[in-house]
């Protein structure tokens, strides 16, 4: 059988299950074949796993839209939610130039990547719909190096399957799978409509995962952690967004 018809039926299977037995019996089915997410457990545990395991099956290699250049929202809507540290300020007065990226974890190599070596690499740009959960989104033109271009130089480990990120908002960190930590879309985005990324939207450094809702396009970011398990990170559900209702897998 075909990969993709194998797919096919997995999540046929998963819908059916879903539908006759209930979605209990689908969270079985999506259990074996290591497509639950995080947030499982709690009343709306299963309809999560129906959501990411039949995306994941189905979807993972598609593409987020892209936008041509004439339709970027002008101008680009903006939380403008200033980033409260000391230390992001210390950094910001320098022009960032002691501000770091640092990748751990399951990783052969450690690293901590200066703004100019984040920009030495392949940079790439896409034009994208950033959609907020409340219902706002807005078309902006981002820049950057795919967030794959830094793991690969780090190394990752064959048995990780996560990549967290964490921010200088303590309250804002999150975490995705490999299959989009590695897609072609997802960006350690530094660059805005052809000029830097502004404050107000995540600068320096911000993720764009633009196959996920906003909230996961977590700005101001400064760490990276590649691993195998999210339970010992917070509460254990994948990121700060569940622990508030939002879903950890919120694709589009
Ligand atoms: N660090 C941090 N990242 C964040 C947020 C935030 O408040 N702080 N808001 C999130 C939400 S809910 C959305 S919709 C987008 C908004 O992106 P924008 O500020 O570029 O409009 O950023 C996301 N990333
Ligand atoms: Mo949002």
């Amino acid at each position: 059988m075909s990969d993709i018809s194998r797919r096919k039926l997995i999540t046929t299977g998963l819908a059916a299950a879903a539908g006759v037995t209930g979605l209990g019996v689908a969270a079985g089915m999506a259990q074996k074949y290591g497509l639950v997410p995080p947030d499982h457990g709690g009343i709306f545990g299963a309809g999560e796993t129906l959501t990411y395991a039949s995306h994941r099956l189905l979807t993972k290699y598609s593409l987020a839209r892209e936008f041509p250049q004439s339709m970027i929202s002008k101008p680009p809507f903006a939380n403008e939610m200033a980033p409260p540290t000391d230390e992001f300020k210390r950094l910001q007065a320098g022009g960032f130039a002691d501000w770091r990226l640092t990748v751990d974890g399951m990783v052969a190599h450690p690293a901590a990547f200066s703004l100019d070596q984040l920009k030495s690499y392949p940079s790439r740009t896409q034009v994208t719909m950033l959609q907020c959960e409340e219902g706002w989104s807005y078309i902006a033109e981002w820049i950057g190096v795919p967030l794959s271009h830094v793991l690969d130089i780090v190394g990752v480990l064959p048995q990780a399957r996560y990549v967290v990120y964490f921010s200088f908002q303590p309250d804002w960190w999150d975490s995705i799978d490999m299959a989009d930590a590695s897609h072609p879309q997802t960006f350690l985005a530094y660059g805005l409509n052809g000029d830097v990324l502004p404050i107000g939207n995540g600068g320096p450094l911000r993720m764009r995962v633009p196959r996920q809702v906003g909230y996961k396009s977590v700005k101001f970011i400064t760490h990276l952690t590649v691993t195998d398990n999210l339970k010992k990170f917070g509460k254990g559900l994948g990121s700060a967004s569940p622990e508030s209702g939002y879903a950890w897998y919120a694709g589009i």
